[in-house]
């Protein structure tokens, strides 16, 4: 495949980017950190998404350096958000949000890297949650949640991506080190007519209430409406994310909405 061939040699040239899609705080509007979503400058074929390499830098393992890169440079950027813009509104620092692909999960670098990174930039651990798919952790063994239990210790925070979709058995909730659940998009969908979809909101409701019992967060994708977001705000959910505040874009742009929402 050439596009997988050409992976080792775009990362040494720099074409992969960062956009950062904001995550918004559903009780004040305020922003609470960003998404890292990572997209390749091809020089032939233009900006590809993530869908288009991911899955073949997984399969090579070249997931496991580009995986380090957008770490690194995520969290650089949330470095000089937070120089720039101090704390959240509620007090927090400004999160970052890193997708983890199961291979990276499986490296044992993960957790000396992930601390390594944090101490050079200089930026608190509880700035920088990793999210991992429901379906990555499915049938997970210790082997597999020592190393998010660690990261988790450091102050970490770990989210449950695609949430709702995987299957998974709730009850495993509990020994899993998560602390923040992405609600799939799927479940928003439900919320765009008025009223809302009354089975999607059932499932919101017992979910939210599950979440919170166990002292979790939850956040949902996928927001492309204001009368979406009133309804998740209603069923309780904590923050959102969405087209209906932002594309994913420059870092700037989610600068432009901290000091739009302060
Ligand atoms: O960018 P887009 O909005 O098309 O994202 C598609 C999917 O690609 C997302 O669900 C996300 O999980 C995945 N993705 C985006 N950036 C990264 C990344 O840096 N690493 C990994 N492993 N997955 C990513
Ligand atoms: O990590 P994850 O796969 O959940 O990444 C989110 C994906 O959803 C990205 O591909 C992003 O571009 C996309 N996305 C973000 N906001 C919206 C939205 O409001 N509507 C739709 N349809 N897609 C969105
Ligand atoms: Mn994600
Ligand atoms: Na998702």
């Amino acid at each position: 495949h050439g596009l997988t061939n050409a992976l080792p040699a775009a990362l040494e040239r720099g074409e992969f980017f960062i956009e950062y899609q904001p995550l918004v705080d559903l009780g004040d509007g305020s922003v609470h950190g960003a998404e890292a979503l990572v997209r390749w400058s091809h020089p032939q074929h233009g900006v590809l998404g993530p869908d288009r390499f991911i899955p073949l830098a997984e399969h090579t393992g070249l997931i496991v350096p580009l995986g380090r890169w957008v770490l690194e440079e995520s969290v650089r950027q949330a470095t000089a958000w937070q120089e720039k813009h101090g704390d959240r509104a509620d007090g927090g620092p400004l999160r970052i949000n890193v997708n983890l692909s199961p291979t990276q999960l499986h490296h044992p670098g993960l957790v000396a890297d992930t601390a390594e990174v944090l101490e050079r930039a200089g930026l608190e651990p509880g700035a920088l949650c990793l999210e991992v798919t429901e379906s990555a952790l499915i049938g997970a063994d210790d082997d597999l949640l020592k190393p998010l239990r660690q990261l988790a210790e450091m102050g970490v925070d770990i989210a449950l991506d695609d949430f709702g979709t995987g299957y998974s058995n709730l009850a495993n909730l509990r020994r899993m080190p998560v602390s923040v659940l992405k609600l799939d998009r799927a479940f928003t969908l439900g919320m765009q007519q008025s009223p809302p979809d009354p089975v999607d909101v059932k499932i919101v409701e017992g979910i939210v209430s599950l979440a919170h019992s166990l002292d979790l967060a939850v956040t949902v994708e996928g927001v492309e409406t204001g009368v979406q977001a009133e309804q998740l705000r209603e069923l309780g959910c904590d923050t959102a994310q969405g087209w209906y505040y932002a594309r994913p874009g420059p870092p700037e742009r989610v600068l432009a909405g901290v000091l739009g929402s302060s």
